[in-house]
């Protein structure tokens, strides 16, 4: 049994000092205790980890690569050649260093889990590898090391867009059928099962990628875990939907499986209001990616509406061109900002804006990723961070003060320690482990970009 006191912290009920939190040897919670003032002082800010819902960590390594403008008009599309290309030279060594690196930093920035929506599984010509949850150990064997709880979403992908094209050769290396797709995912539980923290669920990639039959099969194919789609990010999706199917992409997954709180939709940006109402009386949610949203010009998800009518949503790193739960945060809050001319958009009246935005990540990504319960509380993980007292934005601020200079101000850099499962990972900022993923990490961008 761990012990230990946290100077300040923020639990379900709010924020309290003195805490003791009891952390069994799994490394789940066993008891918390406000005031008790017993065992080992963390001082500091201690919040719960944040939940990752939505990654594909091999994209961290061309992240500011894809910012010189092309020939043409640059868009979503163009971008995605761009990370095809990139895809195309990475094989099993290359995707685990990457990974690896990835989760180190998602942890010295504040997230302790990560979903990570998987769907690159054969080699560059589209062969199945000897393996063929290959790339899934991969991503295991990153999540081992560095120490990152992980939720794994092997994506099912079939085709090149809506309708059932077939699919480009650049994106050979994502297709199965549902018989080899059922291969891989076996494949991927085996993994999944060697790591404590660990869960799998399932990722149907789009409605681009998949058809309503497909999807329906996959849902009862594996009745339970995280149901994890891209939907209505862009437009020409939206525009593609209506004419193929008659209607919009939401909708049309809610005809086919239903809006359960297995299901987390993958940015919804384009949502009619209609849909948008319909996932926010719903259990699912919707995985907001502010950062890569605002990167790849995906436009502005109604957030306030959204939430206004009850909505769930967490945050996710996505194409990890930057890596940092605060900031996630607050892209999602300044789009609306934007959006609406006003401040202070998703906090109801006389509440921080940063409480409201952190709890409803919190919340909203444990969801997404069945890791519940979420927060500091008996029968949890102990994964949380703790922010440094001293740091400038963060001196002399009280209760959700602290929420708001973190998640405005300081960002990463005000993250001093991250424990997940009871032990810690990251002291005074950096990974445990930094110093050898980064040597691995930089040889191989030496090697890549040569
Ligand atoms: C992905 N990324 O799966 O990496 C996608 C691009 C696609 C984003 N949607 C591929 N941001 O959607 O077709
Ligand atoms: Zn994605």
């Amino acid at each position: 049994m761990t012990v230990l006191c946290l100077q300040t912290a923020l639990l379900p009920e709010g924020w309290s000092e003195g805490v003791t939190l009891r952390i069994d040897a799994d490394g789940r919670i066993a008891a918390v205790t406000p005031g008790a003032g017993e065992g080992e002082l963390l001082r500091g800010i201690v919040l719960p980890g944040l939940c990752n819902l939505h990654s594909h960590a091999f994209q961290r390594a061309m992240a500011g690569l894809a910012e010189v403008a092309g020939p043409g008009e640059d868009s979503f599309w163009s971008w995605r050649e761009l990370m095809y290309r990139f895809l195309a030279r990475l094989g099993p060594d290359e995707v685990e260093t990457i990974a690896a690196f990835a989760y180190a930093e998602m942890l010295e920035a504040g997230f302790t889990a990560v979903g990570e929506f998987h769907y690159v599984h054969h080699d560059p010509n589209g062969c199945p590898y000897a393996d063929p949850g290959e790339l899934s150990w991969r991503i295991v064997e990153a999540a081992r090391t560095s120490g990152i709880g992980l939720t794994l979403l092997p994506s099912f992908y079939a085709h090149g867009d809506v309708g059932g094209a077939a699919p480009s050769p650049a994106q050979r290396r994502f297709v199965c059928d549902l018989e080899l797709f059922a291969r891989v995912h076996e494949a991927a539980g085996r993994a999944v099962r060697t790591l404590s923290g660990a869960n799998i669920g399932i990722a149907p990639h789009s409605i681009r990628a998949v058809t309503p039959p497909q999807l329906r099969a996959l849902f009862e194919q594996f009745p339970s875990g995280p149901v994890h789609i891209h939907a209505s990010e862009q437009p020409r999706e939206v525009e593609a939907c209506r004419a193929v199917h008659g209607t919009t992409p939401i909708a049309l997954i809610e005809a086919t499986i239903g809006l359960s709180a297995r299901l987390c939709v993958i940015h919804a940006t384009h949502a009619s209001a209609e849909e948008r109402q319909r996932l926010a009386a719903s259990p699912a949610t919707v995985g907001l990616c502010p950062i890569t949203e605002a990167n790849l010009g995906d436009g502005i998800f109604p957030a306030v509406a959204y939430a206004a009518s009850g909505g769930s949503f967490g945050v996710g790193s996505d194409s990890n061109v930057q890596i940092d739960a605060a900031a996630e945060l607050r892209q999602l809050e300044y789009s609306q900002r934007l959006a609406l001319g006003r401040r202070n958009c998703l906090a109801e009246p006389m509440r921080s804006t940063g409480r409201v935005l952190f709890e409803s990540a919190l919340l909203g990504g444990a969801r997404a990723l069945d890791r519940q319960p979420a927060g500091l509380c008996p029968g949890g993980w102990a994964d949380f961070l703790v922010l440094d007292p001293d740091h400038p934005a963060l001196v002399g601020r009280r209760g959700d003060q602290l929420l708001d200079g973190w998640i405005f101000c300081a960002g990463k850099s005000a993250v001093k320690e991250v424990w997940v499962r009871g032990r810690r990972l990251v002291a005074d900022g950096r990974h445990l482990a930094r110093a050898r993923l980064f040597a691995r990490y930089r040889a191989l961008l030496a090697r890549l970009l040569a």
